[in-house]
């Protein structure tokens, strides 16, 4: 699927050269490491063209048909067909395209559902959730009282007996299934059932997994969930952005909720290159890249369990592991920062009841989806595992054949 993208480098320094200085720099960067970052990814020359185009010119506040501003006939059209494109691709009944990111779609479900004060229920952020589900620190945690579930933190498993208590002792009026940490597959038929059993709206942020539920290599919350939202670049591969999807009789409500409730203009630009990418998403070849991208996940896991890392869970059921590095006496920020050195790009992260503090931690997050994306297999997953295991053990000591494998890698799958 991939061209080249635009030279849009080459074209920003005939007059900013400081600017394209930069972004070739990052670009550089891009091509000669190896992107271990679970919620990134490589979007698509066509994607990233539609990005940069001229529909950033135009103002379109309200819906396809039902605009503030004159002129909107042709993004109308490019917005209804988004918006097509969203429910075909994953069998939803309604569809909102407008929201700027993920957590732009979760607030505005919040504010749909929620009254200030309200009860909200979601996966704590230190073991996994998403700060938009209630973190003290987000809009979510101030304005709405949250109760959270955990993972289990001996087997790092999600409690399903648990959450049900929680909610059976709360009653929510929003439950929210959905993870940036969690490294098994979530079973959205249990969720949906705790929700009924204790009435409340049952919404699940499929961020991490959406790519994988639009290519069947992970359950679908559509059809349990009365609201889904999603970025549309994580393992979706499209322009950074966020969509909400639900069922016809909430979409007033969620559609007022996003626009005048918390934006103002969509991004007609970025609407488009959604398009672009569910278009993308539809077709065969994006199947095999999402079920590769957990087949690249297994091996791995078993990398690096050979390589004397302690997995969260065991292992993967999805684009992600995380591995608790307490065994090899290392924190989550000094591999971060060691593997970056050596051109390979990932997160610290919490693992399950982390004595460590969130800006140090006792894990890393490993994700498979941009690697997948340049093409990568079974051979580069181990050897990569490989280098993380050098590179946690003997950081001086092979930093240079960390280095030339990761060069050799990246040579063999070029970036476009
Ligand atoms: N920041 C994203 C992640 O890395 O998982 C979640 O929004």
């Amino acid at each position: 699927m991939y061209g080249k993208p635009l030279d849009a480098i080459g074209f920003v320094k005939e007059f900013d050269p400081i600017v394209a200085e930069m972004m070739d720099r990052e670009f550089t960067r891009q091509k000669e490491g190896i992107e271990l970052i679970a919620s990134e990814n490589f979007a698509s020359p066509a994607v990233i063209a539609a990005m940069g185009s001229v529909l950033t010119n135009k103002y379109a506040e309200g819906l396809p048909g039902k605009r503030y501003y004159g002129g909107c006939q042709f993004v109308d059209e490019l917005e209804a067909l988004c918006i097509d494109r969203a429910k075909t691709l994953f069998g939803a009944e309604c569809a909102n395209v407008q929201p700027h990111s993920g957590a732009q779609a979760n607030l505005a479900v919040e504010l749909a559902f929620l009254q200030p004060g309200d009860t909200l229920m979601g996966m704590s952020l230190a073991n996994g959730g998403h700060l938009t589900h209630g973190s003290p620190a987000n809009l979510s945690g101030k304005y709405y009282n949250v109760v959270s579930y955990d993972v289990d933190h001996e087997t790092g498993l999600l409690d399903y007996d648990q959450v049900r208590d929680i909610a059976k002792k709360n009653k929510p009026k929003l439950l929210i299934a959905g993870a940036s940490a969690y490294p098994r597959a979530i079973d959205f038929q249990i969720f949906a059932d705790i929700a009924h059993e204790v009435g409340a709206v049952f919404m699940v942020d499929m961020a991490h997994i959406a790519g994988l539920v639009a290519g069947g290599a992970h359950m679908s919350p559509v059809p349990y969930a009365d609201i889904v939202t999603t970025t549309t670049h994580k393992t979706l591969r499209g322009p950074r952005g966020g969509l909400i999807l639900c069922k016809e009789e909430f979409a007033k409500k969620i559609n007022s909720a996003v626009f005048p409730g918390i934006q103002g203009g969509p991004l007609e630009h970025i609407i488009a290159a959604k398009a672009v990418c569910f278009r993308e998403a539809m077709q065969e070849d994006f199947k095999t890249y999402t079920h590769n991208i957990v087949k690249n996940a297994k091996v791995m896991a078993e990398g690096l369990l050979e390589e004397g890392f302690d997995l969260v869970t065991g292992g993967t059921d999805n684009h992600l592991m995380l591995a608790d590095l307490r065994p090899m006496g290392i924190s989550g920020m000094e591999l971060q920062t060691r593997l970056d050195a050596n051109h390979i790009t990932l997160n610290k992260n919490a693992i399950p009841g982390d004595p460590a503090k969130p800006s140090v931690t006792s894990g890393i997050r490993v994700g498979t989806a941009a690697v997948t994306t340049r093409g990568m297999g079974a051979e580069e997953m181990r050897r990569i595992a490989q280098c993380i295991g050098m590179t946690a053990r003997d950081f001086e000591g092979t930093a240079d054949e960390v280095k030339a494998i990761v060069a050799d890698i990246c040579k063999k799958f070029p970036l476009y």
